[in-house]
């Protein structure tokens, strides 16, 4: 009932913005439309309403713009403004982007449309949108002091081209570009081939990754930082925030993947092999294109990606270790192999709460209940059918059926394996003798700490 009571609350503030705007600007502006549901959770496409029919993608997380057709032109509108934005249960961040969402609503149309791109900057500063790897007239191109003039703020600006080539495409500001993009200004300019039939895939999903420098226990990111960044995020979500990529045995999926972070992330999914088919500059001929199961998605780039689905629940990540968990310290000691028993005794003493970790590696912080600051989500974290999964950041699941209806993008759960075909543990002595190289291996395995110049080192050297 209450969360009713918000909703149309929150209807009601949306009215009242709406009916501020004059009514000459809402004559010629197209209503801006906010996303059908407050949560982030990935919405089905609709099928396009009027022109050129395409297979619309399914944004991860996200949302596709509305558009309206006027003298066969499509007309759609995009707000720049604070938002906030969940990353996951348990962490909402304050945020920059569109039409109430981080990243923005992905845009949509057809090889051969006429667009007409409005902005409204309801930012506390100027911004532009730069249209990422599009063909288009210079003066279309969105770079702010250089092929037009900064939209100040509570303005509205008006971007017209024709859409040349299908292929996957960014927007993003081109003004104060550090700071709004480390805000999370960003989206996906997704262009359909004129004849639906070419290109076709059964799936065709589509995020953009950025990065987050955000305190644990702020919510504000820091817009100054340059490459220590925090949060690893797909569509402005990380693990276990972001949603599978839902598929039937056999589909063909495509997968479009944009950077707008300051690193380059290897991309890897576990099952089938896949091909880079196509780029933000174009498609690949098939003749040059090759098998992978990572592609390196660097900065500024798109990639789309395209497999034929196996059943099963097939891990996709970045394959940087630290790009699959949530915000952490970064200059912690490796302490494996240190009994840290009697420092922890005595440190007890002076904090109650103290708790010594990593000394067998780091995996027992993924189940733990250590508290945490608010608004800050565990570094590892999310439970799978076996337990907990130990990620964060960058990670999904590609979940494959073998009964799943075209259009069905829920998640189906755990995948049941086959009879006999999940590791499993046996007798040791079933095993066969271990071959190893390498010196013995002590009974002890304690590490031993040897300081280069004690006096262990120098009767080591002498009598070897
Ligand atoms: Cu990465």
């Amino acid at each position: 009932m209450t969360n009713r009571r918000r909703f149309f609350q929150a209807a009601g503030a949306t009215l009242l913005s709406t009916a501020a705007v004059s009514r000459v600007a809402a004559a010629t502006v197209p209503e801006a439309p906010e996303p059908g549901t407050p949560t982030p959770t990935t919405q089905p496409p609709p099928t396009p309403p009027d022109g050129r029919p395409f297979h619309p993608v399914v944004t991860l997380n996200g949302w596709s713009l509305p558009w309206r057709t006027k003298d066969n032109v499509k007309e759609f509108h995009l707000v720049a403004e604070p938002v906030t934005r969940e990353f996951a249960p348990g962490m909402t961040a304050n945020l920059w982007g569109y039409n109430g969402t981080s990243p923005g609503p992905t845009i949509e149309a057809v090889e051969g449309d006429r667009v007409r791109l409005f902005v409204t900057n309801r930012l506390p500063e100027h911004t532009t949108v730069h249209w990422h790897g599009m063909p288009l007239p210079s003066g279309m191109d969105g770079v702010g002091g250089l092929t037009q003039p900064q939209i100040p703020p509570g303005k509205t600006f008006v971007y017209e081209f024709v859409l040349q080539r299908a292929g996957q495409f960014m927007y993003h500001p081109h003004a104060d570009e550090m700071v709004q993009m480390a805000m999370g200004m960003m989206g996906l300019f997704i262009v359909h081939p004129k004849d639906p039939r070419r290109l076709r895939v059964d799936r065709d999903f589509a995020f953009v990754m950025a990065a987050y420098d955000i305190d644990p226990g702020s919510a504000t990111p820091r817009t100054s930082t340059m490459l220590d960044f925090n949060l690893w995020t797909w569509n402005s979500r990380v693990f276990p925030g972001i949603d599978p990529l839902v598929a039937r045995t056999g589909d063909r999926v495509r997968i479009r993947v944009g950077n707008l972070t300051m690193t380059n992330h290897p991309i890897h999914m576990h099952g089938p092999s896949f091909e880079v088919t196509g780029t933000d500059g174009g498609w690949v001929p098939k003749t040059a294109r090759w098998p992978e199961v990572t592609t390196d998605i660097g900065v500024g780039q798109m990639r789309a990606i395209e497999f034929d689905a196996i059943a099963g629940d097939w891990a996709i990540h970045c394959h940087k270790a630290h790009h699959t968990m949530n915000a952490m310290g970064h200059d912690v000691p490796n302490l494996i192999g240190v009994d840290a028993a009697g420092v922890a005794e005595r440190l007890q003493k002076l904090v109650p709460d103290y708790m010594p970790m990593g000394h067998t590696g780091m995996g027992e912080m993924a189940a733990m209940e250590m508290p945490l600051p608010a608004n800050t989500l565990p570094m590892m974290t999310g439970t799978g059918p076996f337990g907990p999964l130990e990620m964060g950041g960058m990670f999904s699941v590609v979940k494959v059926r073998d009964h799943v209806a075209r259009g069905d993008y829920r998640d189906p759960g755990w995948y049941a394996h086959p009879a006999g075909t999940v590791a499993h543990e046996v007798d040791a002595g079933d095993a066969p003798v271990a071959p190893r190289n390498g010196p013995p291996r002590a009974d002890d395995a304690t590490l031993k700490v040897r300081k280069p110049g004690t006096q262990d080192e120098h009767q080591h050297h002498h009598h070897p």
